[in-house]
């Protein structure tokens, strides 16, 4: 079968990690091969590229200096994880990708959109994800579960930013949603964890069954209604324990 990119987004404690983890265990019991990472990272590069990024580091130097460092560490994650791993027939789970540079950056970063889709361009060189789940829910409630994460330590730069920016991101997601509505799914998010990893395991064998050849398609429909049964994801340790299966996060 040929791999597939699947990527995850939405605000600050949507549940993103969660339901990543959710889904790969889903699709591994299927015996399908899963690759986890995350943005910013994912990468050796993009890893060290992170930590500049979300100490705040950057800041100070402008958002298009921002924009351009998470443009590198997605080309750099992009050619040395993502299209290797979907050409060798995985299915990749990616915590953010284009989309959350199109809202940081872009609507809430007050980027002009050209320099914003010019990036995109070079740093995701035709890898588009065939399917973007978007956790939806109230930035209240995502910073109040983030805040509430054992051992989150300090917010990172872009969580300590006002209520209203957040709220701000959560309609721009909606209206990529709303502009892409083949590629991007909004789930709702203000439910419990199980709920919504049973919607988005729907929805990526929806995906998977499409695009297969026949005889992969009839290996699908033969797949029990209900879910397999899950064991809880493993909680995260840190402020946000690296979810890429192969990269280590450098602090
Ligand atoms: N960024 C990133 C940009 O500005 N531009 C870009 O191009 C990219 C790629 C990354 C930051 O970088 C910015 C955006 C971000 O600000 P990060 O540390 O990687 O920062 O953090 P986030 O991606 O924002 O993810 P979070 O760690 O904040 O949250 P998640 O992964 O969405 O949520 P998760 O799963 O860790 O859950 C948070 C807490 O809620 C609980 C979990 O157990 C956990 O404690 N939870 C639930 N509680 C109740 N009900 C549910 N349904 C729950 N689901 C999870």
């Amino acid at each position: 079968m040929k791999g597939r990119f699947i990527t995850f987004e939405g605000g600050e404690g949507a549940g993103k990690s969660t339901q990543i983890q959710y889904l790969a265990e889903a699709l591994r019991a299927l015996g399908h091969d899963v690759v986890m990472t995350r943005e910013p990272g994912g990468s050796p590069g993009a890893e060290a590229v992170r930590h500049v990024l979300l100490s705040g580091a950057a800041e100070e130097f402008g958002v298009r200096m921002e924009a351009i460092l998470f443009a590198a560490a997605r080309s750099d994650h992009v050619e040395e994880l993502i299209r290797p791993a979907v050409e060798a027939g995985k299915i990749v789970l990616c915590d953010r990708f284009m989309d959350s540079s199109r809202v940081y950056q872009g609507v809430t970063g007050n980027l002009e959109p050209e320099f914003v889709t010019a990036l995109e361009r070079v740093a995701i060189n035709g890898m588009v994800p065939d399917l973007t789940i978007i956790l939806d829910l109230p930035a209240e409630v995502g910073l109040a579960r983030a805040a509430a994460r054992a051992g989150s330590g300090n917010p990172d730069r872009y969580e300590k930013e006002a209520l209203s920016i957040h709220e701000k991101r959560r309609e721009a997601f909606l209206e990529i949603a709303q502009k892409e509505p083949e590629r991007c799914k909004v789930v709702d998010a203000n439910q419990p964890a199980d709920s919504i990893a049973q919607t988005i395991e729907k929805l990526a064998m929806e995906k998977l069954a499409i695009e297969q050849p026949a005889i992969e398609r009839q290996a699908v429909s033969k797949l029990p209604d209900e879910p397999p049964k899950r064991k809880s994801p493993r909680k995260k340790s840190s402020a946000k324990a690296a979810s890429s299966d192969i990269t280590a996060e450098p602090q």
